[in-house]
């Protein structure tokens, strides 16, 4: 082999080599262009020194030293690629900050401010010794009229005031769990549950006393939407049924609750009411940081609604109490009108 053709050859590998390891840009393509150049089987430096063997005798010594320049030449051009890799100055690599610029703010989710308030009262009565039970919100009749001793003549069973969806025969005391017995078998008319209070009902009937639970859930009524009332809303409804409970025993829950949410300045009053299911019955107000606001309704459970689920009431008696979840969390908020609640409009919800 001609010295010349030997030199060019190493003239090409050189320029090679030079500009391939300019182009590595990561510690990937780095290693492939490694093992191409100076790879131990099969590397070009390799195969080029191969050829110093068919030189002619006279000039191995120029071809030889020719070659460890090339080869000085390609492991300096890999060390120096290496390096501006691992010091992140190759072109790819380097990232600009400038600490000047505005943070990207991360949206974060949250839960809705009803569903917060929910959790929260949970966990109140959880620590009172509340069990939270879950109810249908699509009901029959039984359940949410005639157990609850509101009979068949009753302005509450109203189509006006109710979400019905199927029509049917109602109910005239007909306890749907009981055994049938000849023409008492009747369809009940299906509606969207008016109240919670259908879940006091659902538990007693599976339950021997004592009983001690606390439902959260949606309930539907077709009153018209304004800052205070919406169509559909949350109730919390409380049920205690053992020997000897008193409406001491329900003022003394509804306050315990009331101050572990809202904290000591929280007064609560009650009025005599009316509930049909509740005997006797009060209006439950509280007064936290403001004017008095009405939370919902309670009351001893009625012997006739002990009696609809089979629970003996000379033996034992109960408390049961339904609140407004939304007004509860307005008042905790600030919230004037309930409708925002349920706006969907982030820039709302993002500020609980
Ligand atoms: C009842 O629903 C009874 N079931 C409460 C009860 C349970 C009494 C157990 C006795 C024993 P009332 O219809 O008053 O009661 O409703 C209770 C609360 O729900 C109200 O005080 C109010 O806070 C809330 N509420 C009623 N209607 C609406 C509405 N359209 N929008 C938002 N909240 C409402």
């Amino acid at each position: 082999m001609a010295l010349q053709d030997f030199l060019a050859d190493l003239a090409q590998l050189a320029s090679d080599a030079q500009s391939a390891f300019a182009n590595a840009t990561d510690f990937e393509s780095l290693e492939v262009t490694r093992i191409e150049f100076l790879g131990a089987k099969g590397g070009r430096l390799r195969i080029v020194q191969k050829g110093l063997g068919n030189v002619d005798s006279a000039d191995k010594p120029a071809a030889g030293k020719r070659l460890n320049e090339v080869k000085r030449n390609i492991e300096d051009a890999f060390r120096a690629a290496k390096e501006k890799i691992s010091s992140g100055t190759s072109t790819s690599q380097r990232v600009f900050f400038d600490p000047t610029l505005p943070g990207t703010r991360l949206q974060l989710g949250g839960l809705h401010p009803i569903t917060q308030t929910i959790e929260h009262m949970k966990e109140i009565m959880g620590r009172l010794g509340f069990t939270a039970v879950d109810g249908p919100e699509i009901e029959d009749d039984w359940h949410n009229f005639e157990a609850l001793n509101i009979p068949y003549s009753h302005p509450a069973r109203d189509p006006l005031d109710n979400f019905y969806l199927t029509a049917g025969a109602r109910s005239h005391r007909t306890n749907p769990h009981a055994p049938v017995h000849g023409k008492s078998q009747c369809i009940q008319p299906m509606l969207l549950r008016s109240q919670t209070s259908t879940v006091q009902i659902r538990v007693m009937e599976k339950t021997e006393p004592p009983v001690r639970i606390v439902s959260l859930g949606r309930v539907y009524r077709p009153d018209t939407a304004d800052a205070t009332h919406y169509p559909m809303f949350h109730q919390i409804e409380g049920l205690l049924v053992d020997r000897r409970v008193t409406m001491a025993d329900l003022k003394s829950v509804i306050r315990l609750f009331c101050q572990d949410y809202f904290g000591d300045n929280v007064r609560v009053r009650f009025r005599p009411s009316f509930f049909p299911f509740t005997e006797p019955s009060v209006e439950v107000d509280m007064n936290w940081e403001g004017g008095w606001m009405e939370m919902g309704g309670a009351g001893m459970v009625d012997p006739n609604v002990l009696e609809a689920v089979g629970y003996p009431p000379d033996e034992v008696t109960g408390f049961a109490f339904g609140l407004g979840v939304e007004r509860i969390c307005m008042r905790q908020h600030g919230i004037t009108d309930i409708r925002d609640l349920y706006q969907n409009d982030v820039r709302f919800l993002r500020q609980f």
